[in-house]
């Protein structure tokens, strides 16, 4: 992520992926104020093991994009929802990729998060049983939750 402040959305993609048992770590590596950084780190990141790197950053939101722009990785962008503009500039910064550099966008804020790790366990289970498995199940205790009729409790 971009920032500290990015954590408060950025905590539920970990709780998600800890909740699948998906092997995580969280960095704080801006575009802006720490290029240096990015850089050593998009380059050195897939012979250090990473499989997917998920990115999730407000406003002027250049981490997704050069991220991608400097490892064969898939990349998944999270808009961060910005105090301004409410993470439309997120939003925008980062799914309008040139063609040849993509990135995964996924929605502005909690969901964004949370589904960039459910994208990241669904394409990591092709080739792991386990993470496939418990994705399953994820999806199932989800389903299982939905009442089938409203509450007065709200
Ligand atoms: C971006 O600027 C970060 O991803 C964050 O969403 C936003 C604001 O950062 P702070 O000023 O809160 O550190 O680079």
């Amino acid at each position: 992520m971009g920032s500290q402040s990015d954590w408060a959305t950025m905590r539920h993609c970990a709780e998600t992926l800890d909740a699948l048992g998906i092997g995580h770590q969280a960095r704080i590596v801006s575009a802006h104020r720490t290029p240096d950084r990015l850089v050593a780190f998009a380059k050195n990141a897939e012979s250090e093991g990473f499989e997917i790197i998920i990115a999730g950053a407000g406003g002027a939101a250049h981490l997704p994009g050069m991220t991608a722009a400097m490892t064969p990785l898939p990349v998944l962008g999270v808009p961060v929802e910005s105090a301004a503009l409410s993470g439309m500039d997120s939003l925008l910064s980062i799914v309008q990729m040139p063609g040849g550099v993509p990135v995964g966008t996924l929605a502005i804020g909690k969901a964004g998060a949370v589904n960039a790790a459910l994208f990241a366990a669904a394409i990591l289970a092709r080739n792991d049983a386990g993470i496939a498995e418990r994705l399953l199940e994820y999806r199932s205790r989800q389903t299982d939750n939905v009442a089938a009729t409203p509450s007065s409790d709200g």
